[in-house]
This record gives structure tokens, C-alpha cells and sequence, in this order.
């Protein structure tokens, strides 16, 4: 067979809540990362595939580069210059206005030691004028050599099939990483854990969602009843009054973060779910590094 495929990994990076796990999302037509409107959601990589005719497309969500303020942000920005050295592309997503900020800078110079073609996404577009896009692709273009530059919409769905026929035109030719029909390799214990850590951040205020992290402990088919999946999870948080706030009064909190986390698992695995989530405190452990190894944080080398 004398049939040429592409195929590349691209890692889509930025400061935080700029839209990069929407994107991807949107791009794979499926959600496998979670969104929120809190900076610093996503904390490790996350492998999303997308098999189009002859290319195939290995996006890694990265977290968002930021000043690290804890150990585990350290984690999560090393997973983001790490990334950065092992893709062939880049997406490189800012926001539609202000200034650039000393990371993002940063990245910049990242791409120019790397040499790599880096598509610049201007996303969130429908908070700003034409003219305001137009000054924003100025700036940066004076800036790098982007491949291209695409302003994106993500929440309208604007752009982003342009953004997809610029990552087929910058794709290398290559033979396929994975089989034709895989989208992710996160296993669905590590997809549920998040989306219950969607919740949180979706529901609560302030820094204590940032301090929480959530372990599955069981997720089996009920013996008695196949057709119910029994779902039990830790949710971690970093001190006694957070425990308190998650749980809520009259354990409020705690049955909506639970309940919007079972919809979501229901919807996603295709089956009935039972959900029971605990609360335990493990004092400041985004600072301990068995901690954060615990609970599957541990930035790792290998895709
Ligand atoms: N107005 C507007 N909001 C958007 C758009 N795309 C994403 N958002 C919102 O921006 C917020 C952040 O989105 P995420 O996809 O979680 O951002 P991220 O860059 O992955 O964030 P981190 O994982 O924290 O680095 C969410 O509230 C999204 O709904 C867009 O095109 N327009
Ligand atoms: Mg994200």
C-alpha cells in the first residue's frame, strides 16, 4: 500500500483559563477535559486523539503556565515546557486583549529555541471588536513567526475548523501512534475523578477548589445488579475549614457537588451510577510531594 498518512503530536499551551481544554474539547468533539471558569483546571497532561481521514492528530492539554506558587504547580509547569519539547506542533491560545504577561513571554522565547511551528489562536473573540482583533494579531505577530494565526471563538464554535485545517497543513507525514478509533488514554477512573473535581470547582468559591484533588476508591458493577456502576471517591482538601465548606451546611454542598458529578458520569459512561464521595483533610499537601504522588499528580516524563 502506497499511501501516505500525517500524523503529529500538538501541544496546545497558555496562561491559565485561556480556553485551552475548551478547545480541545471542541476540536475532538468529545469532553475528556474538564472546564471551569477558575484558572489552574487542568493539572496534568491529557492525551486527546483525532483521527480525520489520512491525519491523525495527538493534542496534549497542558495545564496553564503560570507563576508556580506550590510544589504542584511547579509540577504542572514543568509539565508544560516538557510537552513543548516533544511535540511537532504547537497551539499556542491567548486572550483577545490586555498585555502579555511575563509566562507567556516566557513561552515565546521557549518557541524560538524549538524552531517548531507554533499556530497562534486568539481565542474568546466574542468579547471584543473587530478592530481590537485586529490590533491583537499586530502585537503578536511582531512578537514570533507564527505559522498562521487563527482568531478563535470557542463558545460559538467560530474558527475552530480553520484552527484544524491549519494543524493538517503544518502536520508532518507519518504513520498513525494509535489506533483509528482511540480519543484518550486516561482510564475512566482518572476521567471520573475529575469531573467530581469539576464539580467542586464548578460550585465553590475561592481557593478552596484549587487546595482539593479526588481519588476513585471503587468503581465496580453492582454484583447484585449489573446494570448499576458503584462509584466511591476521596475528595482531599488541604485544611479543616475547607473539609467543613465542602461538605456545606447540612452537608448541602457536598449532595450537589454529588449529584451534578453523578449526572455528568451517567451521561459520560452510559449507565446507571451510585456516587458516594468522602471528605478527609490532608494539611497542605499541594506542598508534599508524597502527597501529590498519592493522588496521581507526579509530573511524569513519558507520553
Ligand atoms: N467568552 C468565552 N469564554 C470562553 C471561550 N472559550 C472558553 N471560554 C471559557 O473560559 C473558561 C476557561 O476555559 P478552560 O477551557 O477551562 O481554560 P484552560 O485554558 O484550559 O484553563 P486552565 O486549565 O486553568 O489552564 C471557561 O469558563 C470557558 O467556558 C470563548 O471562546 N469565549
Ligand atoms: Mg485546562
Amino acid at each position: 500500500m502506497n499511501h501516505t498518512t500525517k500524523s503529529g503530536f500538538a501541544a496546545i499551551v497558555g496562561k491559565p483559563n485561556v480556553g485551552k481544554s475548551s478547545l480541545m474539547n471542541a476540536l475532538l468533539g468529545e469532553k475528556i477535559a474538564i472546564v471551569s471558569s477558575k484558572p489552574q483546571t487542568t493539572r496534568t497532561r491529557i492525551l486527546g486523539v483525532l483521527t480525520d481521514g489520512d491525519t491523525q492528530l495527538c493534542f496534549l492539554d497542558t495545564p496553564g503556565f503560570h507563576k508556580p506558587k506550590t510544589k504542584l504547580s511547579g509540577h504542572m509547569n514543568n509539565v508544560v515546557t516538557t510537552s513543548i519539547g516533544e511535540v511537532d506542533l504547537i497551539l499556542f491560545l491567548v486572550e483577545p486583549m490586555g498585555e502579555l504577561n511575563e509566562q507567556e513571554l516566557t513561552l515565546i522565547e521557549t518557541f524560538k529555541a524549538r524552531h517548531l511551528p507554533v499556530i497562534l489562536v486568539i481565542n474568546k473573540i466574542d468579547l471584543v471588536t473587530p478592530e481590537q482583533i485586529l490590533e491583537r494579531i499586530g502585537a503578536l505577530q511582531s512578537l514570533y513567526e507564527f505559522a498562521a494565526v487563527v482568531p478563535v471563538s470557542v463558545t460559538n464554535r467560530n474558527g475552530v475548523d480553520i484552527v484544524l485545517d491549519e494543524l493538517k497543513r503544518n502536520c508532518p507525514e507519518g504513520p498513525f501512534y494509535f489506533p483509528e478509533d482511540t480519543l484518550t488514554d486516561q482510564p475512566e477512573r482518572t476521567i471520573a475523578a475529575e469531573i467530581i473535581r469539576e464539580k467542586i470547582l464548578r460550585n465553590m468559591r475561592d481557593e478552596v477548589p484549587h487546595g482539593t484533588a479526588v481519588v476513585i476508591e471503587k468503581m465496580r458493577e453492582r454484583d447484585a445488579n449489573p446494570d448499576i456502576l458503584d462509584i466511591e471517591a476521596t475528595i482531599y482538601c488541604e485544611r479543616d475549614s475547607h473539609k467543613g465548606m465542602v461538605i456545606g451546611k447540612g452537608g448541602q454542598m457536598l449532595k450537589k457537588i454529588a449529584t451534578d458529578a453523578r449526572m455528568e458520569l451517567e451521561k459520560f459512561l452510559d449507565t446507571k451510577v451510585n456516587l458516594k464521595c468522602w471528605v478527609k483533610v490532608r494539611n497542605d499537601w499541594r506542598n508534599d510531594e508524597k502527597a501529590i504522588k498519592s493522588v496521581g499528580l507526579t509530573y511524569d516524563d513519558e507520553i
